[in-house]
């Protein structure tokens, strides 16, 4: 009996937080972020091209240093951010695909970071807390890195926010916020992020704060 009744419980603890069945819709097919990555007062293209197989490259003046991101990964978003704080900033790609603990298509989050010269994988996320369709970066806390900052789904459907920190090895979830029917994350003013939640422009902060 005790047994029958710990399967339900361990299904619930083990099964991966309600997938989404469709990819987030890029916004644009073709994005291009124009910054100095590094900071050594040269600038750098960020092209994310959904049509393109490799779909991600990283461009200085008509030189391209790098590409990858396949295609079948079906990337739908690219941001930058300094997620460690080391003055340089890193590259994320949202993707909807399978990996290894999830075999279902869902959205995960690729962090690549660049040295000046070559692009390679920081971080190669399996999924975030929960499904997400929407992320941006921001340094909400002025620490000096960026947060992550996630459009999130909990599992009756309703959407939230969370905000993560870089913990060296991957992200972990500070707290979050919202229960909303619909939400979407329009980005960061003065220390708090602002979403259309609901029909309402709402500017949520951390509580306390
Ligand atoms: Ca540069
Ligand atoms: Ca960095």
């Amino acid at each position: 009996m005790r047994f029958l009744i710990l399967i339900p419980v361990l299904l619930i603890l083990t099964a991966p937080a309600l997938p989404d069945a469709q990819p987030p819709a890029p916004k644009h097919p073709r994005t291009v972020i124009e910054v100095d990555l590094d900071g050594d007062g040269r600038r750098e293209r960020v092209v994310l091209d959904v049509r393109r197989d490799p779909s991600l490259s990283v461009w200085r003046a008509d030189r391209r240093l790098w590409q990858g991101v396949r295609r079948a990964w079906k990337p739908w978003k690219a941001a930058l951010g300094d997620v460690d704080g080391d003055g340089k900033r890193d590259i994320a790609v949202g993707l909807f695909k399978s990996t290894r603990f999830f075999p279902d298509p869902h959205s995960c989050l690729f962090i690549y970071q660049f040295n000046g010269s070559r692009v390679s994988p920081k971080w190669l996320g399996s999924n975030l807390s929960k499904p997400f369709t929407d992320f941006l970066f921001a340094d909400l806390d002025g620490d000096g890195s960026d947060n992550l900052i996630a459009l999130e789904t909990l599992r009756d459907g309703r959407r939230c926010i969370t905000v993560y920190s870089w913990n060296g090895f991957g992200f972990t979830a500070d707290w979050h916020e919202g229960r909303w029917e619909k939400a979407a994350l329009l980005g960061v003013q003065r220390g708090a992020v602002v979403v259309l939640a609901d029909g309402r422009r709402t500017a949520i902060r951390r509580h306390g704060q």
